[in-house]
């Protein structure tokens, strides 16, 4: 369950993470689908516990799975998916299948009004009982494979996947947002599972909804929150092959690179080369939701310069499914979403140039971001050709005749001819500007007979990378 169902050329999928229904299927409409992405990440679904200050957490413990939470409700939520499928944009949901809520003392109240007694591991909105869970103990040796996937992650009461009833609860949950139209599904803290058992799930689930544009037989896409450095009991190729599975690595090394630990130069065997997971089977993120709060290697909004350019690498080199991260501004790991005074979470607001002014960070608005979505879109099939560097942090390569990237990560200009691979003629830097009108509002390459252009990266330019395409040719 490997194929994202992707429309058309399309090969980018943004998480819209804590944004509401409503807002995701506007902006299906006048963002995701004029610009070329292919699908949006979307945060939990199903009703959630309700912590004191609303930290964005909370939606990673589950009272029941009544589709109401601070998103909206049912209705906006198949709105959405309709809508969004309409112009070509797959929703994926993010699901808790390993655990419901922690403790909670007394009876806890959830978004959609559902009472349970977590402490009891008492959740009658599904219905669940004791007998459905593992015996409660803590994870405190993360190479004991016991210990990771039958005791309790951070506290939160520990579902048995091996019990018919909790197997087809679960089934029954996420076969009811097929039916609503989703494309599939990221598995929350997947490695907390035994994977037999996440086969049997997975394998048990219905075709896709045919009435939102799925061919008969579509099975769901399934990418697995999987955190392997390289050296854990509990791997990802366990799971690889159910679904894919999210390359931390990637996250990792590419963060490490892009903040001038590792030269750029020895990015030429990006992918497996590094140890990473097959292609296709690998879900690659710059920064997710969790590792962007972290301190450590991972990039994050907070160094844009770097960002951008890390984010440019991943979109142009050919390895992955690749998702783009759209955040939220936070000061610390609790920070919740944009919320007003009845901490109803508040609709995004944009500036002349489409970016987002209230709270909001919207990453995927950038333009050297969305630009890059385009830029995959029109390589797509070509392979990586004409690879140069100076031996250490300026590199270029080109994307079969089709598209060309140069990034310049040292303290002195890229001045020189490079070979862009491209047809003869003028193209427009997609990162500094782009092609409007029939001109270019930001640098442009002249491409000689030869496909050399002259290439200036300064050292000092806003951006550190420089991206031509076809579809982008004054
Ligand atoms: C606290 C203590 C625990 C104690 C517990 C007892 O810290 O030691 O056992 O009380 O009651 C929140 C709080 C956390 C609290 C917990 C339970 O932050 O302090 O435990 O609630 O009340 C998100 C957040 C967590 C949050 C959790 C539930 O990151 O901070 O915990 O939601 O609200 C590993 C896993 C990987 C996981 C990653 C974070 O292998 O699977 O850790 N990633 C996913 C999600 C992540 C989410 C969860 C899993 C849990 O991406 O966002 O955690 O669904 O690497």
């Amino acid at each position: 369950q490997h194929n994202p169902h992707w429309w058309g050329n399309r090969n980018t999928i943004v998480h819209l993470f804590e944004w509401k229904w409503s807002d995701i299927a506007q902006e299906c409409e006048s963002f995701l689908g004029p610009r070329g992405f292919a699908g949006v990440q979307v945060s939990p679904v199903n009703e959630n516990i309700i912590a004191a200050g609303r930290p964005w957490w909370e939606r990673y413990q589950p009272i029941s799975y009544k589709l109401t939470t601070r998103s909206g409700n049912e209705e906006e939520f198949g709105d959405m998916v309709r809508r969004c499928n309409d112009v070509g944009i797959r929703i994926y949901v993010d699901v808790l299948l390993n655990h419901m809520s922690g403790d909670f003392d007394g009876v806890a109240v959830g978004t959609a009004g559902t009472e349970a007694e977590p402490r009891k591991k008492s959740f009658p909105g599904v219905p669940y009982t004791a007998q459905d869970f593992h015996p409660t103990c803590e994870i405190t040796d993360w190479n004991d494979r016991f210990q990771v996937q039958q005791c309790e992650l951070v506290g939160l009461k520990d579902l048995d996947q091996s019990s018919d009833w909790v197997r087809s609860k679960l089934i029954e949950f996420l076969d009811h947002l097929i039916e609503l139209g989703v494309a599939g599904f990221r598995v929350d803290a997947a490695k907390h599972m035994a994977s037999e058992d996440l086969e049997y799930i997975y394998s048990s689930l219905s075709n896709l909804n045919i009435d939102h544009g799925f061919p008969h037989n579509s099975r769901p896409f399934i990418f697995q929150e999987v955190i392997d450095h390289g050296h854990e009991t509990v791997s990802r190729d366990e799971y690889k092959d159910l679904g894919a599975v999210t390359e931390f690595r990637f996250s990792e090394e590419i963060g490490n690179a892009f903040r001038g630990n590792n030269a750029l130069k020895w990015l030429q065997s990006w992918g497996t080369g590094w140890g990473f997971l097959p292609s296709g089977q690998a879900l690659t993120f710059v920064d997710n939701h969790d590792n962007q709060r972290d301190a450590g290697a991972v990039l994050n909004y907070k160094s844009p310069r770097q960002y951008k350019m890390a984010t440019a690498f991943h979109l142009a080199y050919p390895y992955g499914i690749s998702r783009v991260m759209s955040s939220f501004a936070f000061d610390d790991h609790d920070t919740p979403p944009p919320q007003d005074a009845q901490e109803r979470i508040i609709s995004p607001e944009f500036d002349e140039d489409g970016a987002c002014v209230n709270g909001w960070i919207c990453e995927h608005r950038w333009r050297q971001i969305y630009a890059m979505v385009g830029f995959k879109n029109a390589v797509r099939d070509t392979e990586i050709t004409g690879w140069w560097d100076n031996g250490d942090n300026q590199i270029s390569f080109c994307r079969g005749n089709k598209g060309f990237l140069a990034f310049n990560n040292n303290l002195y200009d890229l001045s020189q001819d490079l070979n862009t691979c491209l047809p003869a003629g003028t193209y427009c830097d997609v990162i500094s500007g782009s092609l409007i009108d029939g001109s270019c509002t930001g640098k442009s390459v002249t491409v000689n007979e030869n496909g050399y252009g002259y290439i200036h990266i300064g050292s000092d330019d806003f951006d550190g990378v420089l991206a031509l395409h076809v579809d982008a040719k004054v």
